[in-house]
């Protein structure tokens, strides 16, 4: 019989609490700045659900065709009882690994963690009709701010951070998270993490700046949010979309630019900003790697790079690590 149940591991105010917090920072720093996550309202998820099929975005495709390929071995490498998955959004490409999983008969349970309640219960929802043998536990958490996975999960367990997410933390940021996710680990426990790669530039900001302008509506709706939550007063078409590629950094910059001088009122705040024409606000930093530079991060973390996997062209990575 399916079991889902969902546990909140934050306090019921943390995101309105945290989302004040970072847009007081953000804004009122130098160089303005936004923290991703807050992409993730209900049509934020939608918007990168629909990302995730456009011709150009094709980390989504490159990741699954990897883990189609290998996702008997990962089975059979880690004999995980319990699979989490940091960010999973809708869970899309986890049946994969359930699948397999449950073909060799160890998985006994997934735990899907996200900052998305809603992206949390319809993923849930779901996989319990299909999984009738799977004990569900959603987790709503901040895993940039802790982990915080339930104490009752059975070992072995895989994590799986997939989808190239890691790329959305600063490097300083990706090596506490890193280290945190270490310490809840034990000897036979795995990690699996999808990183997307260095390559030719065109293709790199093709992908972040669709002809279609799913990205770029993506990209705004955060304001949305902070008009809904805070009561802010952004009008998202008085910026536009703008998607970087920092050759020195190796990362994909997306970034908001102000169309004309304006003041945004957030009263919630009780702050005033202001927007000088063409000052641009930075939503989203999402880094590209290189193999030594995934088994580096890795190995300061205390991990051994055990398997690296890539699709066929070369454009997505995938590592199985485990804790050493
Ligand atoms: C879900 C964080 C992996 O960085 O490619 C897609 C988010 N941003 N298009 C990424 C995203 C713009 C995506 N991740």
């Amino acid at each position: 019989m399916t079991t889902f149940e969902l546990t909140r591991l934050l306090p019921a105010d943390h995101f309105a609490q945290a989302l004040r917090a970072d847009v007081r920072q953000g804004l009122t720093a130098d160089a303005k700045w936004l923290p991703p996550k807050w992409f993730y309202d209900k049509r934020g998820s939608e918007l990168f659900e629909d990302i995730t099929r456009l011709p150009e975005y094709y980390p989504t495709r490159a990741e699954r065709a990897i883990l189609t390929e290998r996702a008997k071995e990962i089975a059979s490498v880690t004999r995980a009882r319990t699979l989490v998955e940091l960010g999973s959004g809708s869970s899309e490409k986890t049946r994969l690994l359930l699948d397999a999983l449950q073909s060799l008969g160890t998985l006994e349970s997934y735990v899907p963690v996200d900052v998305s309640e809603s992206a949390l219960h319809e993923a849930g929802r779901q996989l319990a009709a299909e999984y009738p043998a799977l004990a569900i536990h959603g987790v709503v958490s901040d895993f940039t701010a802790r982990l915080g996975l339930p104490r009752a999960v059975q070992a072995p367990k895989l994590v799986a951070f997939l989808g190239g997410t890691l790329g959305n933390l600063l490097p300083e940021e990706r090596a506490r998270f890193l280290t945190a996710l270490r310490a809840d680990l034990a000897p036979g426990d795995a990690l699996l993490l999808g990183t997307d790669l260095v390559k030719d530039p065109a293709v790199l900001v093709a992908a972040y700046d669709d002809a279609a302008g799913v990205t770029a509506e993506f990209n705004k709706n955060v304001l949305n949010v902070l008009d809904r939550e805070l009561q802010a007063g952004f009008d998202p078409e008085a910026f536009e979309h703008v998607a970087h590629w920092d050759a020195e950094q190796e990362w994909i910059e997306m970034r908001l630019r102000s169309r004309r001088a304006q003041r945004v009122a957030i009263p919630a705040l009780g702050l005033e900003v202001d927007f000088a024409e063409g000052e641009e606000l930075r939503t989203e930093i999402s880094a590209k790697f290189r193999r030594d530079k995934v088994a580096t991060e890795l190995a300061a973390a205390s991990f051994a790079l055990r398997h690296w996997w890539t699709d066929p062209e070369g454009r997505f990575g995938l590592s199985l690590a485990e804790p050493v």
